[in-house]
């Protein structure tokens, strides 16, 4: 509805519609408010033509910080235009930020903006140095031809020791306006007043020796005047040289030493109930010098499972490598099982049971301990007796077999042996009146004057040997007289043992040889001598029946005169009695062959 059509409806309508009036009020708001924005509009298109951006204008510009120049057009997206700064624009091209442009366009002026960036990090030339110690050296002075649009700030990572002769790397850090960093690393080398890199200069051991530049630190420079062929790499060392180096001597020192520490091949270990030892862990040691292998911490275990360990390798010079390895603890609770085993053994009575052979046990922990438990058996009386074959683990778990044994007649029994002698014991004609010597030499005599020499004796059973002599045959070899003679002073109640010839004395084919050690004297204070009724042939036949292993040894001497390396008596001296120093009975032995 116009306001024509509502004045003619206003005007048409009864006198009750009055109360509409106050419409007309808000009506005239309206049109002011209508009016006011219609003059803002105007107003602003007239300003327009003086300050507005054209579309063709860009609304900023970026800029590389560094660029040479830029002109007005640079701001002109289309190009049919032309431009020109207005007066008074200023902006810096080499220094980062956001600067205000007016431009004059056709009459008018626009403002656009110019923004500098700085994206690009500075560059430099950056060498390897070479100062002297405790030398002043700035950050700035070890780069040149520093190149970037900003101011560059340049500065060390870390401040390098200057103190110290040495090469080391050092790192220089260059910062631009923007913040842009480039980093450049070289090695300085410090050498010392002299100009020397080292005075004392470290090898390893086991490396070629350094050429003498290694004390310059300069490549191909100075000379060794001393003389290093008398220095070996392989064995440590501390050497005072000379060196030449431009012009002047010096003393320096070469050491080698061995400071690499030790590698290894590490293997974790499984266990029963037992800690392995820390070399169990280590194999292929690889190092120069002696290595000792040990726990960092004894390791400790209360029930199954992983123990993680450290493992210390340390070198004769110290230097030391950890391996952290583990060991798996087993409880070990499976007792060996008897692979194989005879069902039965059987021994001679007075002798011993063999029963190694044949028996195989095994153990999930791979350790089998095999012992024979025959306890319950009386080897010295025939008969059958059950024994046990153990099969026992490190943990003690053990499996026992039961087998049989046998111990079956020996065939001569001790009795039988003494009542043989009783019957011969007249024969020896000793009498109550008679001491320790002169019963001995009565069975020297019985024995050298009724038996005769013959190669018939089987050197096992001396009990055989004597009763089946003295039961009337009365021939036989060393070892029959030597059964004999043992066996009858056994009878009369002497101490006595068998002594054979040294198995070491056996040389150049020579046989072997019996004789008895009796002990005349008493059990808490004994006089072991050496009997032998052996017959000899002149002029060794003497009575050897009490010899001091002094008169052995001289009689033994002599007849190596006559039968070369032959070692009469030579025996194992340690696995008897020790033999009285006191001579009893003089024997006619060459006095040459004493005390040799
Ligand atoms: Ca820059
Ligand atoms: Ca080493
Ligand atoms: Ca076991």
């Amino acid at each position: 509805m116009d306001y024509k059509d509502y004045r003619s409806k206003y005007n048409s309508a009864p006198v009750r519609e009055e109360k509409k009036v106050p419409n007309s009020g808000k009506q005239i708001i309206y049109a002011i408010v209508a009016l006011f924005a219609l003059l803002c509009i105007v107003v602003a298109i007239l300003l327009g033509s003086v300050f507005a951006r054209p579309d063709f204008v860009a609304r900023s510009v970026t800029v590389e910080a560094g660029r040479n120049s830029i002109t007005a057009s640079d701001f002109l997206l289309d190009k049919n235009h032309a431009a020109e700064f207005a007066d008074g624009v200023s902006y810096s091209l080499s220094e980062v930020g956001e600067y205000k442009i007016k431009l004059v366009i056709d009459g008018a002026v626009c403002s656009t903006k110019l923004i500098v960036v700085d994206t690009n990090a500075p560059t430099a030339t950056v060498t390897d140095l070479s100062v002297r110690r405790g030398s002043d050296l700035q950050a700035e002075d070890c780069v040149s031809n520093v190149m970037d649009a900003t101011v560059v700030d340049v500065k060390f990572k870390k401040k390098p020791d200057l103190d110290e002769t040495g090469s080391r790397d050092v790192t220089v850090i260059l910062e631009d306006g923007a913040g842009n960093k480039t980093e450049y690393t070289f090695v300085l080398t410090v050498v010392d007043e002299h100009g020397l890199l080292y005075t004392h200069y470290v090898s390893e051991l086991g490396e070629d020796l350094p050429a003498a530049d290694v004390f310059t630190g300069k490549e191909g420079s100075g000379e060794y005047l001393s003389e290093l062929s008398g220095i070996s790499k392989d064995a440590a060392g501390i050497y005072m040289l000379q060196l030449l180096y431009e012009g002047m001597t010096y003393d320096v020192v070469l050491e080698i030493a061995d400071r690499t520490p030790p590698s290894a091949t590490v293997t974790p270990q499984t266990c029963y109930n037992k800690i392995p030892s820390a070399s169990d862990f280590i194999s292929n040691i690889v190092d120069k010098s002696r290595v000792v292998v040990s726990y960092e911490t004894q390791p400790s275990f209360t029930a199954s499972g992983t123990v993680n360990v450290n493992i210390v390798l340390t070198d004769a010079f110290g230097n030391s490598t950890v391996y952290s390895t583990y060991f798996t603890v087993t409880n070990d609770t499976e007792a060996p099982v008897i692979v194989t085993a005879p069902d039965s053994l059987e021994a001679d009575a007075g002798g011993t049971i063999i029963w190694r052979a044949g028996v195989e046990a095994t153990d999930d922990s791979g350790h089998v301990e095999l012992s024979l438990d025959h306890a319950a058996a009386n080897l010295d009386v025939p008969g059958k007796y059950t024994v046990y074959i153990v099969a026992k683990d490190g943990a003690g778990n053990e499996t026992r077999r039961a087998v049989t044994l046998t111990v079956h007649d020996a065939g001569v029994t001790e009795d039988m042996l003494n009542a043989t002698i009783a019957k011969i014991e007249k024969d020896l004609l000793i009498t109550s009146r008679m001491n320790s010597e002169e019963k001995v030499y009565a069975v020297f005599r019985y024995v050298y004057d009724t038996m005769k020499y013959s190669n018939t004796s089987k050197h096992i059973d001396w009990r055989k040997e004597a009763y089946e002599a003295l039961s009337g045959a009365y021939t036989g070899d060393c070892f029959t007289y030597c059964a004999v003679s043992y066996a009858i002073l056994r009878y009369l109640g002497f101490d006595a043992h068998i002594v054979e010839r040294a198995e070491s004395a056996k040389i150049e084919g020579t046989g072997t040889h019996f004789w008895v050690l009796v002990n005349i004297g008493s059990a808490t204070e004994p006089a072991w001598y050496h009997f032998d009724a052996t017959p000899q042939r002149s002029p060794y036949n003497l009575a050897t029946y009490l010899m001091t292993n002094s008169q052995l040894e001289a009689y033994t001497r002599w007849r190596n005169a006559d039968y070369k390396l032959e070692n009469y008596y030579t025996y194992d001296v340690e696995k008897f009695p020790e033999v009285s120093k006191r001579p009893l009975v003089s024997l006619e032995i060459p006095a040459e062959y004493f005390g040799q």
